[in-house]
């Protein structure tokens, strides 16, 4: 790690609380930039390389809490968040929690609530990185919960990345690192798919990728239209067409199962543009498949 800046005295003091790979990262963070930063973990050995670099180890998370720093908790879950804090409640009241810990919408709002019952301002957080991205201008993260408290420390908590507040309800950040996650994992299961399907000729992934990534760039350009549609809800103006689509998708299935490998990855979609066709919406276009996720839902 970097040797601390010179002149950071006045750096505000800032604690972490888990010192997981994520955690971890934060606090190093935080460290290069000078803030006065304290540490906290289960086992307590993963602080000892920040300690060496000018952390403050605390022994208990009371004393994380007493030490009066913005609090920034990135642990496994919220059950664990709950475990760690709820012994301490009584003295988060008039501090700040920042918590970066992965989690759904509805666990952000009950934590937003059960910290403003001990008059705690609390920003939830998403963070869109992996650690060795932490510092950099791409580690993007997301914040949500108390306007006030995110103006108050946003200087800090932009060593971490580029930081992008998105509305006084806490879930919402919970809400867009999940949705971008989909995206990603929605093209990692085509791309798992596609190897697979072109390895049954012994074309190795390597080799393959070296087409799909241009073509997934090229196809990346095309979102903002599909938006557009999903936006409007007029479908009947996109060319293209479920039907069109369908009939390529149960090509993309038959060959699946002629070359021995299995389909399950991509048959949900296909039996949604199916019941989208059967339902009469076969001349539209795909992007009606949104209006019946939110049917079901
Ligand atoms: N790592 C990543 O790439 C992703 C990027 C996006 C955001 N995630 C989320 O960040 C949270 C922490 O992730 P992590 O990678 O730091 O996770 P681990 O390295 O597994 O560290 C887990 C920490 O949680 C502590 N912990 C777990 N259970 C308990 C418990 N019962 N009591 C106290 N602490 C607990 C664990 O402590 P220890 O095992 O070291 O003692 C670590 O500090 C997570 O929400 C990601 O989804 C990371």
């Amino acid at each position: 790690m970097d040797s601390k800046p010179t002149g950071t005295k006045d750096r505000a003091p800032v604690a972490v609380i888990g010192l997981g790979s994520m955690g971890t990262a934060l606090a190093e963070a935080f460290l290069r930039n000078g803030n006065p930063t304290t540490v906290w973990n289960r086992t307590g050995g993963k602080a000892d390389a920040l300690v060496a670099n000018g952390a403050n180890r605390a022994q208990t998370v009371s004393d994380v809490v007493s030490s009066g720093s913005l609090l920034v908790v990135c642990l496994s879950t919220y059950d664990v968040v709950h475990e760690i804090l709820d012994p301490v409640s009584d003295a988060l009241s008039g501090r700040v929690l920042v918590n970066l810990t992965n989690g759904t919408p509805e666990q952000a709002r009950e934590l937003a609530a059960w910290a403003a019952k001990r008059g705690t301002g609390y920003v939830d957080g998403g963070i869109m990185a992996v650690p060795a991205m932490i510092g950099a201008p791409e580690a993007l993260v997301l914040y949500s919960g108390s306007e006030d408290a995110f103006a108050r420390h946003r200087e800090l908590l932009e060593n971490l990345g580029p930081a992008r507040f998105l509305g006084s309800d806490a879930g919402l950040a919970s809400l867009y690192d999940l949705a971008l996650l989909a995206g990603m994992y929605g093209m990692l299961a085509g791309f798992y798919h596609s190897v697979a399907l072109v390895g049954t000729e012994q074309i190795p992934a390597g080799e393959f990728t070296t087409l799909l990534v241009p073509w997934l760039n090229a196809m990346v350009g095309i979102l903002p239209g599909v938006a557009e549609y999903v936006d409007s809800g007029d479908h009947e103006a996109d060319a293209n067409s479920v039907v069109l689509n369908r009939d390529a998708l149960a090509n993309i299935l038959a060959a699946s199962r002629e070359q021995g490998i299995a389909a399950d990855l991509l048959a949900p979609l296909q039996g949604r543009f199916e019941e989208l066709v059967a339902a009469g919406h076969g001349a539209g276009g795909t992007a009606r498949v949104v209006e019946a996720l939110r049917s079901r839902s």
